[in-house]
């Protein structure tokens, strides 16, 4: 069966996490992504956070799947030369370098569309333009300047940080939409065109509910779902919320029976207004139903706090399991609190292949995040990460060089 995005051809000058989250997803589309790296050094990550001594790392292998590695020294007149090549051959060009390193290599925009004016060149950088255009970013410093630190974690307790790589994989997304959307332009353009995400955009995206809060504060002084609304007071920028919802139907986290010993056993509970008199009835809290003061949705705004303490007596008597079953049967929306451990293990999510085994010949078998995105007629099959170098005489043979080229390519150290 063929591939949603087979014969497209990505020149994947990607390192790090942003942008080679952008290009497994279209590798794991069908696309034939060729990753360009530093000869001996390769992808800073793969020496990073290394489990098992001079084997590539795991950070570096769940990121680069499907994709095939040459090396090129491609400050080098010899190694711009096969780039140049490159650059003619395929469709995409995707970096994430710093700001102006492209350039500074000779590769301008301006340079690429003469050399190949239907190549799509998209990128990653930390900001668009404005007064931090020019800064290095990684992950939390997108977290922090999207908006998303200033909204997590508690009141009383400083800015948090989330585990959800939002600033690299969640940019890499963005640009990977970028990418596929100006491919179905070039069907009739004929053109390529630039595709750029800064980071923090794409925290801020992530983050539109909040600057919806910020614009709700602002006129009536108060966010009546937040958990300051009757027990503290509000300043003149949205506060962290805890684990309230985002949205207009009340949750927060209640612990389950062995929290005291297991940091994962809690569920998430939803309030749901349609659900309230089932709620009622499973906490054993039937007076509620009628009662003016817990009724209806606005009447409980100010009691939240003490509702979920309500409910939290009733989980704290259930596995986060057993709570979700019974739960469920009353179309009462939950989620159980589950860990790393739970997920690499949950059965259904190895089935649909979210979880997948891959095995490695330097690391053996190892699991890794599977395609999230199903198509139907484009299924994916997750394929391990290339070596540093692996594909250079197969990529360059392909594009044309001579055995007695690429040797001396190789003897000049540009590959
Ligand atoms: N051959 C020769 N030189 C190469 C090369 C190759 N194959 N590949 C890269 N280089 C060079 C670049 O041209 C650049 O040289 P100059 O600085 O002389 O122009 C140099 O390697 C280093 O590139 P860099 O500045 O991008 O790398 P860094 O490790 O210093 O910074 C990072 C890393 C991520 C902070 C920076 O790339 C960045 O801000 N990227 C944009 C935002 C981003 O994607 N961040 C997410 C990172 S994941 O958390």
């Amino acid at each position: 069966m063929s591939k949603a995005l087979e014969g497209v051809r990505i020149l994947d000058f990607t390192h790090v996490q942003s942008g080679p989250t952008c290009t497994q997803l279209l590798a794991w589309f069908g696309a034939d992504v060729i990753k360009v790296e530093r000869a001996g050094e390769g992808d800073a990550t793969r020496a990073q956070l290394r489990d098992i001594p001079d084997v590539d790392s795991l950070y570096f292998t769940m990121l680069n799947h499907n994709k095939r590695s040459i090396t090129l020294d491609t400050k080098r007149p010899a190694g711009k030369e096969v780039l140049e090549t490159l650059i003619r051959d395929c469709d995409v060009l995707v970096e994430n370098f710093a700001p102006g390193a492209l350039d500074r290599m000779g590769f301008s925009w301006e340079r690429i569309q003469e050399l190949n004016p239907r190549m799509i060149v998209a990128s990653v950088k930390g900001f668009g333009p404005g007064p931090y255009e020019h800064c290095k970013v990684y992950e939390n410093v997108a977290q922090c300047a999207g908006g998303a630190a200033a909204t997590t974690g508690f009141d009383d307790g400083p800015p948090v940080v989330t585990g959800a790589q939002i600033g690299d994989s969640g940019s890499g997304l963005h640009l990977a939409l970028g990418i596929v959307t100006a491919l179905y332009q070039r069907t009739v353009s004929g053109r390529g065109q630039r595709v750029q995400t800064a980071m923090q955009d794409a925290v801020l995206n992530l983050c539109r509910v909040k600057l919806r809060d910020q614009q709700r504060l602002d006129r009536n002084g108060v966010l009546e779902e937040y958990p300051q609304y009757a027990n503290g007071t509000f300043g003149e920028s949205v506060p962290r919320a805890g684990n309230a919802s985002g949205g207009g139907q009340p949750g927060w986290i209640l612990k389950c029976k062995g929290w005291e010993d297991d940091s994962n056993a809690y569920i998430y509970f939803i309030t749901q207004a349609a659900a309230w008199p089932a709620i009622c009835r499973v906490i054993g809290r039937e007076a509620w139903i009628d009662d003016p003061a817990y009724a209806t949705p606005r009447a409980r705004l100010p009691r939240l706090m003490e509702i979920f303490a309500t409910i939290q007596e009733w989980t704290k008597t259930l596995t986060k399991f057993e709570a979700m079953d019974i739960l469920n049967k009353y179309d009462i929306p939950c989620g159980p609190i589950l860990s790393m451990k739970e997920l690499a293990e949950e059965p259904s999510l190895r089935a649909t292949g979210t979880i997948v085994e891959v095995d490695h010949p330097e690391r053996g078998p190892y699991l890794t995040v599977g395609n999230p995105i199903k198509l139907s007629d484009s299924p994916t099959i997750v394929t391990r990460s290339p070596l540093l170098g692996e594909h250079t005489d197969e990529v360059l043979a392909q594009l044309g060089y001579s055995g007695e080229q690429i040797a001396r390519l190789r003897e000049e150290r540009v590959i």
